[in-house]
């Protein structure tokens, strides 16, 4: 008996064909939904079945919870994965899959709910004992008591947005005369961006590193770890390369965050797949945000546990249970993943276009996640990822040497994408001694790394 007769993938591009890869080797069925400017796209062509949902905007197609509703009910799938981004961590849509009667191969809609408020998210991880940011206990209400709060934890500090995430709404204050200005600028710039103007503040870090640890949680209140990635290589918000584990942490500060989370997560009782997202900073780690759905970056975990998230994903939506525990869980030499975007790697402005050829790397410890192929028209209308590179090796400077031979295999033509970036990145010395923080990729390409 297949753990769901038919899973309908709310979601294209390769994350779409990546759910499509764990159902067919779990015997499962799939239903791809796409926009008509979709029609000829691989998630399509490589599903079972396939029902258009709407127009080319996102809000009409991929957003359309209608029309993905009723998608599923035509085809008669009996669970949804949503992927990354689109309706992934959209509380309601959870909430309307299961009221129709489906699966939603994801965490509860209250768990989604939580996270997605981010001032709750805090509360929460405290009250369970996981390490934040030194800042507010809750929402600030007045400027007043933003002032209070900043001379206690000291300058400078930054105004985040509650409802937000993702950078927005965020101001620094470095210092007293700055706090009414940042206080004002955040407060509107949340009301504009989410339409709730709530905001918080927290002890802001200079130069911290991003990290963040992946959860699996079964329905019977077994949760592990599997490990982190560092996400530090980024540019407005946007990760470009990301490792596993970080070439900034040892074995041991893994375990203790690890021991730390899973027992978190337990205790609040969530389920499925999750990664809560650290700040790291001289040495301590400081809890920012969760995110309760499958990353874009999940294939570098996978690497270096072989364990597939998918499949985890599918499993327990389905009601199993892990099978197998932390002390099982092993982690073997060290994974890279390049975002290949098809941007412009000087000016990072998107450049949709034909592809009119494509040939991917490949050999040993070489996996390619990609929907493109030759001839594809890759269409302005949704995210610039067209390809995700990774490489496994047993050491880092191993799966340097792989990245750079894999990245020079890798040929699509048509379109400029940010391979020739990933080459110079990796070529540094600060990235080969993994010596970096989240400013470290935003100052290279000010400096002409990027051209
Ligand atoms: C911070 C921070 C420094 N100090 N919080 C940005 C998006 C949101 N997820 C959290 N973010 C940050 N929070 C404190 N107290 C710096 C950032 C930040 C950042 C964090 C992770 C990855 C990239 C980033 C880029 C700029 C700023």
């Amino acid at each position: 008996m297949p753990l769901f007769n038919k899973i309908l993938i709310a979601n294209r591009g390769e994350i779409a064909l990546r759910i499509q890869r764990a159902c067919r080797e779990l015997g499962i069925p799939t239903v791809a939904v796409h926009s008509t400017a979709d029609a000829t796209a691989m998630h399509v062509r490589l599903a079972d079945e396939s029902v258009c949902i709407g127009p080319p905007p996102a809000r009409e197609s991929y957003l359309n919870i209608p029309a993905i509703l009723s998608a599923a009910a035509i085809t008669g799938a009996d669970a949804i994965h949503p992927g990354y981004g689109f309706l992934s961590e959209n509380a309601r849509f959870a909430e309307m899959v299961e009221a129709h009667g489906f699966v939603f191969i994801g965490p509860s809609p209250e768990h989604i709910r939580m996270m997605g408020d981010k001032v709750a998210a805090k509360k929460a991880m405290a009250a369970l004992g996981v390490p934040l940011v030194p800042g507010s206990d809750g929402a600030v209400e007045s400027l007043e008591e933003a002032r209070r709060i900043a001379s206690d934890i000291g300058y400078p500090v930054l105004f985040k947005a509650a409802a937000g995430g993702g950078g927005r709404g965020m101001k620094v204050a470095r210092s007293p005369d700055q706090l009414e200005e940042a206080w004002r600028l955040a407060r509107a710039e949340a009301q504009a961006a989410f339409g709730d103007g709530t905001v918080y503040l927290e002890k802001y870090l200079d130069r911290p590193r991003h990290i963040e640890m992946q959860i699996l949680a079964d329905s019977h209140g077994q949760v592990i770890h599997l490990g982190e990635r560092d996400c530090s290589i980024q540019r407005r918000h946007q990760k470009i390369i990301e490792e596993a584990g970080s070439p900034a942490i040892t074995p041991d500060e893994r375990d203790a965050l690890g021991a730390r989370v899973t027992a978190a997560l337990a205790r609040l009782g969530y389920r499925n797949a999750g990664t809560l997202e650290f700040l790291y900073q001289d040495g301590t780690f400081a809890f920012i945000e969760m995110n309760t759905r499958l990353q874009v970056e999940h294939p570098v975990t996978e690497a270096i546990t072989g364990i597939d998230l998918v499949r985890e994903q599918i499993r327990i939506a389905a009601g199993e249970r892990l099978g197998y525990g932390q002390s099982d869980v092993t982690f073997r030499g060290h994974a890279i993943e390049c975002r290949i975007n098809a941007e412009d790697p000087e000016t990072f402005a998107p450049t949709p276009g034909k592809v009119t050829l494509y040939h991917p790397p490949g050999g040993p410890g070489v996996r390619i996640d990609s929907a493109l192929y030759s001839g594809y028209q890759v269409p302005p209308y949704y995210d610039s990822l067209v390809a995700k590179l990774i490489v496994h090796a047993p050491s880092r400077a191993d799966a340097i040497a792989r990245l750079e031979r894999a990245l020079d295999e890798l040929v699509i033509d048509g379109i400029k994408t940010l391979t020739p970036l990933h080459r110079r990145i990796i070529g540094t010395e600060a990235f080969r001694r993994g010596d970096y923080t989240i400013h470290w990729l935003e100052d290279f390409v000010q400096k002409g790394g990027g051209g």
